[in-house]
C-alpha cells in the first residue's frame, strides 16, 4: 500500500515536474508538453494565433457584449466570423500543407472552424515543419481519450420516423424523477413540452429503434440516408440522424455497449426526449416533444460541435469526462467556448470519482469537460431524499494552464439528479435504475430544452442566470462544492423564462 502510494506521488511529481516545462522555440510557439519528438505519428491540433476569443477573460466580456442579442441571429454571425478567420489564416499554408501531405508527412488534414487551426497525423518531420509554417501559434497533441465505450455497428436508419404517443392529457404515469424535476408540471401549466429544440447526446451505445426514442430522434432532411451519398455537401455522408465521427461514418448502433443491462447513450438520450416506455402511458423524458440527435465522437470534438451548430443544436449533453488531458484542456474549452457563443448550452455531468477505487483528490475530481468555466454546465446530483451521494464529484478545480490562467473556479454549477434513476432498458421500458452523474447533465438538458422551447432566442448565459435565480438551495447554506448553486427544477426555471 505504502509503496504503491510512493509510486503515485512520484508519478504525480514526475507530471507536473513535465507539465511545467513548456517549450517555447525561436518563434514562440507553444508546444504541448506532452509532445513526444521521437515520436514517428501523432495526431495533433494546430492552433493559428488569430483566435475569434483571445484569453481567459475574453469569453466573459464577448457575452456581455452579446447581451440583449437573438440567440439564432447571433449563430449566424458568429459562425460566419468563426469561418472567416479560419478561411483566411488556413489559405496562407493550404498549399504548403498539400506538399506535405505529398510527401507523406501529414495525413487526415482537416481545417477546423470552431478554433481557427486544423487536426492532422504527422511525422516527427512533419511535426518539424509545421512549426515553422506562417500563423502557426501552439501544437496540441490529440491524445485519444478513452471514452469511447466500444465500436459502432452498421448504420441503423429508421425507414420511417413513428409518430409520437406522447400526448400531455394521455399520460398515465411518470417515474419519480421526472416527478421531482417537476416536468410534468411544466407540461400541464404551460403546455411546453420541448418542441422545436435540438438535443444533442455526445455519448457511446446507442440502440436508436425503441419507441420512446425513434419517436424523438432527429432526421437531418438535407440528407438521404444509406445512399453512400454526401447528399447535403456538408462533408459527411449519410449523416442523417447523427453522425460516428470517430469512425468518419454513419454508424451510430452500438447496442452492446451496456452498463449492467443498460445502454449509456440511450439512458441519457430518453432522459432528456423519452416519449413514453414502450407499449404504456407512462412520461420517460422531460422534454418529450423535443428532438434528440445521438453523435459519437471522443477524439473529435471540434468536428462534433461544427456539425451540432450546423444542424442547430440548442442543447449538447456529454455524459463523459476525462482526466489528465493536460495542455489539450485549453483546446477542449476554446472549442466550447466559441460553440456557446454560438448559441449552444453544454452540459456535463460531475462526474463519480469522489469516492471508491477510482476516487481523485480536488481539485481534479471534476475534469475535462465539466471543469470548463461558463461555457459549460457541470451538473452534480441528489438522490430521491435530496441527498449527495458519496461518489458524486465536488469542486472546486484549477485552471492554470499555459493560455487559461483563472486560478480556482467554483464547480459545480448546479445540481439535478443522479442516484437510482429509473432508466430505459433495452426495449424501451423502465425495468432498470442507474446512478452516477451521467444522468444528471441529461436532466439539465431536458430542463435547458424546455426553457429554450419557452423562449427560443434565449442565450446560453442568460439560461444560466435564471438558473441561478431559480435554484433551490441544498445542502450547506448559499453555493457549495457538492451541489454549486443548487438543485434546479424545470418548473421554477421555466416559470423565470416566462417572467411568472
Ligand atoms: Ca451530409
Ligand atoms: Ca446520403
Ligand atoms: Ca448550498
Amino acid at each position: 500500500m505504502m509503496k504503491t502510494l510512493i509510486l503515485i506521488i512520484i508519478a504525480i511529481f514526475l507530471v507536473s515536474c513535465v507539465s511545467k516545462k513548456s517549450v517555447i522555440n525561436e518563434k514562440k510557439i507553444r508546444i504541448d508538453p506532452s509532445h513526444n519528438p521521437n515520436a514517428n505519428s501523432q495526431t495533433i491540433v494546430v492552433w493559428f494565433e488569430d483566435q475569434y476569443l483571445k484569453n481567459g477573460d475574453s469569453f466573459l466580456k464577448k457575452a456581455e457584449e452579446f447581451n440583449g442579442r437573438a440567440r439564432g441571429e447571433l449563430r449566424k454571425e458568429v459562425m460566419s466570423t468563426l469561418k472567416s478567420i479560419s478561411n483566411t489564416s488556413f489559405n496562407k499554408i493550404k498549399n504548403k500543407l498539400s506538399s506535405l501531405q505529398n510527401s507523406d508527412q501529414i495525413t487526415d488534414i482537416k481545417q477546423h472552424w470552431i478554433i481557427n487551426g486544423f487536426s492532422c497525423t504527422v511525422t516527427g518531420e512533419g511535426f518539424k515543419t509545421i512549426e515553422t509554417l506562417e500563423g502557426v501559434a501552439k501544437i496540441f497533441i490529440k491524445q485519444s481519450p478513452s471514452i469511447s465505450r466500444g465500436t459502432a455497428m452498421g448504420p441503423e436508419f429508421l425507414e420511417t420516423i413513428p409518430a409520437s404517443r406522447f400526448d400531455i392529457k394521455g399520460v398515465e404515469s411518470y417515474p419519480w424523477n421526472i416527478e421531482k424535476i417537476r416536468a410534468p408540471e411544466v407540461w400541464n401549466e404551460f403546455g411546453i413540452t420541448g418542441k422545436g429544440t435540438l438535443n444533442v447526446v455526445h455519448d457511446s451505445g446507442f440502440k436508436l429503434d425503441i419507441p420512446p426514442l425513434a419517436e424523438t430522434i432527429y432526421t437531418n432532411d438535407g440528407e438521404i440516408p444509406g445512399n453512400g451519398l454526401d447528399d447535403d455537401g456538408n462533408g459527411y455522408i449519410d449523416d442523417y440522424h447523427g453522425y460516428n465521427f470517430d469512425q468518419g461514418s454513419s454508424n451510430l448502433n452500438e447496442p452492446t455497449i451496456r452498463r449492467a443491462t443498460n445502454i449509456h447513450g440511450n439512458l441519457c438520450a430518453a432522459i432528456i426526449a423519452g416519449t413514453f416506455a414502450t407499449n404504456t402511458k407512462q412520461a420517460i423524458g422531460i422534454a418529450p416533444d423535443s428532438k434528440w440527435v445521438p453523435v459519437i465522437g471522443a477524439s473529435n470534438i471540434e468536428e462534433a460541435v461544427e456539425w451540432a451548430i450546423e444542424q442547430g443544436a440548442d442543447t449538447y449533453s456529454m455524459s463523459f469526462s476525462h482526466p489528465n488531458l493536460g495542455e489539450l484542456r485549453t483546446h477542449w474549452r476554446k472549442v466550447l467556448e466559441h460553440g456557446t457563443l454560438c448559441g449552444v448550452v453544454f452540459i456535463s455531468g460531475a462526474g463519480n470519482f469522489a469516492f471508491g477505487a477510482k476516487a481523485a483528490p480536488i481539485p481534479v475530481q471534476m475534469r475535462n469537460p465539466e471543469d470548463i468555466p461558463n461555457a459549460v454546465l457541470g451538473v452534480a446530483g441528489v438522490g430521491e431524499d435530496g441527498e449527495r451521494p458519496a461518489f458524486s464529484s465536488q469542486g472546486p478545480v484549477e485552471w492554470n494552464t499555459d493560455h487559461y490562467k483563472d486560478g480556482q473556479v467554483d464547480k459545480p454549477d448546479f445540481a439535478t439528479l443522479n442516484y437510482k434513476v429509473p432508466c430505459v432498458d433495452p426495449e424501451g421500458n423502465l425495468s432498470n435504475s442507474a446512478s452516477g452523474n451521467s444522468l444528471s447533465g441529461p436532466h439539465m438538458a431536458g430542463i435547458v430544452s424546455l426553457m429554450l422551447s419557452a423562449k427560443h432566442d434565449l442565450l446560453p448565459w442568460e439560461i444560466k442566470e435564471i438558473l441561478l435565480n431559480s435554484a433551490e438551495d441544498i445542502g450547506d447554506k448559499g453555493y457549495d462544492y457538492q451541489s454549486g448553486h443548487g438543485f434546479v427544477n424545470a418548473y421554477d426555471a421555466v416559470k423565470a423564462v416566462m417572467g411568472l
